[in-house]
């Protein structure tokens, strides 16, 4: 299996690709305003890099349950300087984590060669056509509803197969929207539009994904379903979060996005030397 974008072709299987957080927003739920400062952003960036991130995901509006749509021109004036700057200083894939097509077009022109689209629900697309002519990586993630309201009740008759049917959907969408599959990666989404036990399910019956031969991403980092089941807040979910990032890639995740590079790379490398 591989994912094949622009100048880049990852190889699976391989070591799990670890996918940086760089989230450039006043909001964000775990480092909201930290990296607001472009230099700052890219001194960030280059840490994490150096921590051992293969893939930087640069953000500009938080996705958090409740948080506010953010107009592109905000988006964009927040990314775009970081990531230019990232993609003259570091040799790492860049990608940008948003729903919009707008945003999307500057930040590759910029040098983003990833577009992270937490919201891969809808049709038609400008989106799917701009992936489709630019060539970059595509990750379609589920989301039940929008970020303002898919906490509000989220419902579902079996989470594990509406998402398994999800990915199969947007799989074929995608293909006719002129997007190659080798493109693209599948990520469940976890934490929106999903409850406390929505989010173990899909853990727990991550290999079901593995059927669709595609690359299967993991977003875990600091989310309040750990912090649920721990009691635990924000900042001391690490070791909980660790755990999950551990058990779905034995069940066959093979990109995990982090806050936490350092922490993740080495538990990882230990993981594999263990299980080679
Ligand atoms: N989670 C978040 C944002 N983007 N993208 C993918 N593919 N998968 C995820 O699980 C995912 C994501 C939420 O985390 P974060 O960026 O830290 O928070 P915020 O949305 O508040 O900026």
């Amino acid at each position: 299996m591989r994912w094949t974008f622009r100048k880049t072709q990852m190889s699976f299987p391989r070591p799990t690709v670890v996918m940086g957080i760089l989230n450039v927003t006043p909001d964000s739920f775990s480092d909201g305003g930290i990296y607001l400062d472009p230099s700052r952003a890219v001194e960030r960036g280059l840490t994490l890099v150096g921590e051992g991130a293969d893939i930087l995901d640069i953000g500009g509006e938080s996705t958090r349950p409740g948080a506010a749509y953010v107009p592109p021109e905000e988006e964009i004036r927040r990314t775009v300087p970081v990531i230019r700057e990232l993609a003259r200083q570091c040799a790492v894939p860049l990608s940008i984590d948003t729903r919009k097509a707008e945003v999307a077009q500057a930040a590759i022109d910029a040098g983003a060669s990833i577009v992270n689209d937490i919201a891969a629900n809808r049709t038609p697309d400008a989106l799917w056509d701009l992936v489709a002519r630019s060539g970059v990586g595509y990750v379609a993630m589920h989301m039940q509803g929008t970020p303002e309201n898919m906490q509000e009740d989220p419902q579902y008759m079996d989470v594990v197969s509406e998402v398994a049917e999800f990915f199969r959907d947007r799989l074929a969408r995608l293909t006719d929207a002129g997007v190659d599959p080798e493109q693209v990666v599948l990520d469940p989404g976890i934490g929106f539009g999903k409850t406390v036990e929505h989010n173990l399910s899909l853990l727990r019956h991550l290999e079901r994904f593995c059927v669709l031969e595609r690359p299967l991403l993991l977003g875990v980092s600091r989310k309040s379903f750990i912090g649920k089941v721990l009691g635990a807040d924000v900042g001391s979910r690490l070791y909980g979060g660790l755990a999950c990032t551990l058990w779905a890639v034995r069940l066959g995740a093979q990109l995990v996005r982090t806050h936490d590079v350092a922490e993740t790379v080495q538990a990882l490398r230990m993981h594999e030397a263990l299980a080679p």
